[in-house]
């Protein structure tokens, strides 16, 4: 193939590790084309340390689309692209020495005394953790959609369209009102209804999921899952394990925040408290296929906008799900009364943290995940081997219902929690490293 430029898009971070593969290749075959580099988790950093160092030809990280075209005409320019590569490698260069110099900057508490500052929960003052409605899995073959309308978070659909409104009227529904992008919009969001309407009434769009409760315990940063409604003591084999990450970068000495691993918010295995964990994962099944659709009859517009709404949709789903398990389905906010515009906020009891996110990076939790509920099997939704999601309109989690359940960010882990988890997960040191490259406080290659 004559293809002047290669890019590479990175959504999760497992793409991180096939970057660096795709460059090593590249060079392996002495090849010369620019590679750019791009998606939601790459970096200029990740790209400088990395992935430009195996390859010998430029590498160019493009923080937005649209900025392609001119880092493109530059590349194939031939009068100007010596001397922009010149740059870009003195440029990264720097990248490279300031990311060395901040790795020997940080402080990290030992694995020990990260522990010891954990958060303490007391389960004895309080009400005991409430049991939800059934144990096990229930299965949602076919959601719904009309009801996740109302569930929507347009903000990130304007996104998917660089339409940015500026303050005041970054949200939506403000960025209508906004002098530059305002009309185009309305004029997309329009689109967007009309064909949300047709996906919700055409039958081949589909919501599919689950949610399942397990009795739970922690034990230290592990959570033992168990598969019946049983007494548990140190001696009782788990069904299951999630292992979690523990924060170890330093705090304000004055501060008294707690080094945080969501295991915290479950009761110990000794505590004689009985508490439960529940997980969830939807998806949009068939977008694919009408995207495609589009696609065939020459129309990128529509094809891009019902992946999009795809994506709003299974993002909808999570949050009213959410919503139904907290007041229903594990019933521990039953009183609640917010409206679905609240739940972007966030400001009721319990979280739900996927694997992948801040506070739980390792996507590898997944397979625990998919086996403990079965979900291939009952779902049909997929792991790739990355472990991407496939539908690619899909979210996961788990559910934590304690009161003091919080969103945080794990940060970067030193080796000592590297070799930790490894033993407990009974996975590979180099393995480990490779799955949890982006949160690593220290250079494997050095
Ligand atoms: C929308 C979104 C989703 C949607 C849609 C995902 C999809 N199919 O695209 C849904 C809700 C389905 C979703 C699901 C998940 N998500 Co998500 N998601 C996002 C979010 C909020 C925005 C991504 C996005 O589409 N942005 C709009 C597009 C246009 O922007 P972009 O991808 O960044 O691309 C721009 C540039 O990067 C550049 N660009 C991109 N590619 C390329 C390529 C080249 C060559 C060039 C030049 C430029 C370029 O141009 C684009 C336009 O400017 C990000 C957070 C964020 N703010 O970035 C998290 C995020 C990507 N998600 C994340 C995660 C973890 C997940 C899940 C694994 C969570 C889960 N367990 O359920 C799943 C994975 C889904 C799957 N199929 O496996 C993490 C990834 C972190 C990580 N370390 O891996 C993020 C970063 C959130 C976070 N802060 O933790 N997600």
């Amino acid at each position: 193939q004559k293809a002047d430029v290669i890019g590479l898009s990175g959504l999760i971070t497992p793409s991180l590790d096939e970057m660096i593969h795709v460059a090593k290749e590249m060079e392996r075959l002495g090849m010369t084309t620019p590679l750019l580099i791009g998606g939601a988790t790459t970096s200029k950093t990740h790209t400088a340390v990395k992935i430009a160092p195996r390859y010998s030809s430029p590498v160019i990280h493009v923080l937005d689309a649209s900025r392609s075209v001119v880092v493109c005409s530059q590349l194939l320019d031939e009068a100007a692209r010596e001397e922009y590569f010149e740059d870009v490698k003195e440029e990264y260069e720097e990248v490279r020495q300031d990311h060395y110099d901040s790795l020997k900057d940080r402080r990290y508490l030992s694995l020990v005394e990260a522990r010891k500052k954990a958060l303490q929960i007391d389960w004895f003052s309080q009400p005991k953790p409430e049991r939800p409605q059934f144990l096990g899995t229930r299965v949602f073959d076919s959601y719904d959609l009309k009801s996740l309308q109302d569930f929507i978070d347009w903000k990130p659909f304007f996104d998917v369209w660089q339409l940015r409104g500026k303050y005041p009227n970054r949200g939506y529904p403000k960025i209508f009102n906004d002098k530059t992008v305002g009309t185009e919009a309305r004029k997309i969001f329009d689109d967007a209804q009309k064909l949300l309407s047709h996906m919700i009434d055409c039958g081949d769009v589909k919501g599919r999921g689950l949610v399942g409760f397990w009795r739970a315990q922690s034990d230290g940063d592990d959570i033992y899952v168990y598969e019946d409604d049983i007494r548990t003591g140190s001696g009782t084999k788990p069904h299951a394990t999630f292992h979690g990450l523990r924060q170890q970068a330093e705090k304000d000495s004055s501060s008294s925040e707690p080094y945080l691993c969501v295991s915290d918010f479950v009761a110990p295995v000794d505590s004689g408290v009985a508490d439960y964990i529940g997980m969830f994962v939807v998806s949009v099944f068939g977008a694919e296929e009408l995207s495609q659709q589009f696609q065939a009859q020459g129309d990128d517009y529509s094809s891009i906008m019902v992946k999009a709404l795809a994506d709003r949709l299974a993002e909808a789903f999570a949050e009213e799900l959410h919503a139904r398990v907290r007041k229903e389905l594990w019933g521990y906010s039953a009183d609640e009364a917010l409206q679905p515009s609240d739940l972007h906020k966030v400001c009721y009891r319990g979280i739900r943290p996927a694997p992948g996110y801040p506070s739980q990076p390792d996507h590898t939790e997944k397979l625990t995940m998919w086996s403990l509920a079965g979900v291939l099997e009952k779902t049909g939704i997929a792991l790739t081997e990355s472990l991407a999601m496939t539908p690619a309109a899909s979210v996961s989690g788990l559910y934590f219902s304690h009161p003091q359940a919080s969103y945080f960010a794990v940060g970067k882990i030193t080796e000592e929690q590297v070799e930790d988890y490894s033993r407990r997960k009974d996975m590979d040191v180099k393995e480990v490293e490779r799955w949890l490259a982006s949160i690593l406080a220290y250079d494997t290659e050095l």
